[in-house]
């Protein structure tokens, strides 16, 4: 006999709060679908008891309810289900959840938003409480937000959400002379930075970068090496070199270079036969690869999170676009000299024009972490 299952806001949002941690596990790799979390409660009078977890598995799947679902078995009936966004509804490449939970016996969903995705766009709900299933939306509504952010944008407006990372010295500078590479930050610093790559869905960076540091632009953190992003390089005039550190293989991780369309076709298929996916994107008016339009590509190609990790040409023509939803500026206590490359325009415009509001302030070691978001 189990007790039918009734609204109780303060364990409503803490059974949520875990739902939409655990859908994080594998943040940076559902892309193209958003790490979702369910969690099946059952109460059977002495007190509510987590009887399935579920996430959402690298490629989008399974769905996070499915799994959770399996590991509640007979469990689930008359059981909750919090998921950390809406049920789908559609047949996709998996079935529908909310038919899958309706099949189970679920007797009520809290979920804190709708899915935008408009082949669900509150049908998730709406055919759970069809089936008579009681059916709460809103519990932690801007937690889910900020981990579903990228998909929310992609489907929404056509574009990933970006997170820019700089790391500046004292001086204000991000490389040594000619852009050569020079450590600014530590290893707590570096640790973090590598945490951020395993958590988006794509690394990108200006070719100017690549030529100056040979970047490999992998996740290095012990154990999290599977955790790379796809590695995008943004070179219109495709001149990455074929002894690039981000072709060799065998690949960690893919590498997309996107080059503007009057690029050698040469080029294009010898970086192809090293295994690189070439991309094409306009060139916008300054010359440079369109950043908006670049953008629209990845999220064409279904990334919802994107990391900016240099240059500061790239830094600066994604702030004036005003495409830069986060920035996560790194300052170490050194001092480059005025023969460094200057942080320029894209700093000034996070740190000092009131665009952006400051969230965070961490200490890393030696080095302090200022988390900025825009502001609207
Ligand atoms: C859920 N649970 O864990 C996830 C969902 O291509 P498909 O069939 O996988 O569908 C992709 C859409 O499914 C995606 O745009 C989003 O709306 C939803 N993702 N839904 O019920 C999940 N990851
Ligand atoms: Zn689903």
């Amino acid at each position: 006999m189990h007790v039918t299952p009734t609204a109780r806001p303060d364990i409503d949002a803490a059974f949520m709060a875990a739902a939409i941690r655990l859908g994080t596990r594998e943040l940076g790799r559902t892309w193209p679908n958003p790490a979702v979390g369910a969690l099946i409660v059952a109460d059977r009078g002495a007190g509510p008891v987590v009887v399935g977890r579920g996430w959402t598995r690298p490629g989008g799947r399974p769905h996070a309810e499915v799994l959770a679902l399996a590991e509640a078995g007979d469990l689930a009936r008359g059981a909750t289900c919090y998921v950390s966004l809406e049920p789908c509804s559609h047949h996709g490449r998996t079935p529908p959840c909310a038919e899958a939970l309706v099949a189970a016996g679920i007797a009520r969903v809290v979920s804190p938003l709708d899915d935008p995705d408009p082949r669900v766009a509150g049908r998730g709900h709406a055919r759970l409480r069809e089936a008579g299933i009681a059916v709460e939306v809103g519990p932690m509504a801007a937690e889910a937000r900020r981990v579903h952010d990228g998909h929310i944008m992609r489907i929404l407006r056509d574009r990933p959400r970006v997170t820019l990372k700089l790391a500046v010295s004292a001086d204000g500078m991000i490389a040594g002379a000619g852009g050569a590479p020079v450590a600014i930050t530590g290893a707590p610093a570096r640790a973090v930075a590598h945490m951020l790559r395993a958590r988006h869905d794509a690394i990108l960076v200006g070719i100017g970068t690549v030529l100056a540091d040979d970047p490999a632009l992998t996740c290095r953190l012990p154990g999290m090496e599977d955790r790379s992003p796809v590695r995008v390089v943004l070179d219109g005039g495709l001149r990455l070199p074929r002894s690039a550190a981000l072709l060799r293989r065998p690949a960690p991780a893919p590498v997309w270079v996107v080059a503007a369309a009057d690029a050698d076709p040469h080029r294009r298929v010898e970086l192809e036969s090293l295994g690189a996916n070439v991309l094409s994107a306009p060139r916008g008016s300054d010359g440079h690869l369109d950043p908006a339009a670049v953008l629209e590509l990845l999220a064409a190609q279904g990334i919802t999170r994107v990391l900016v990790e240099g240059g500061a040409t790239v830094a600066a023509s994604l702030v004036a676009a005003d495409l830069v939803d986060e920035a996560m500026l790194f300052h170490g206590p050194g001092v480059i000299g005025s023969h460094g490359l200057p942080a320029g325009s894209a700093l000034a415009a996070i740190a000092g024009s009131g665009a952006y509001r400051r969230e965070d302030r961490r200490r890393l070691g030696e080095d302090v972490l200022d988390s900025f978001a825009r502001l609207g």
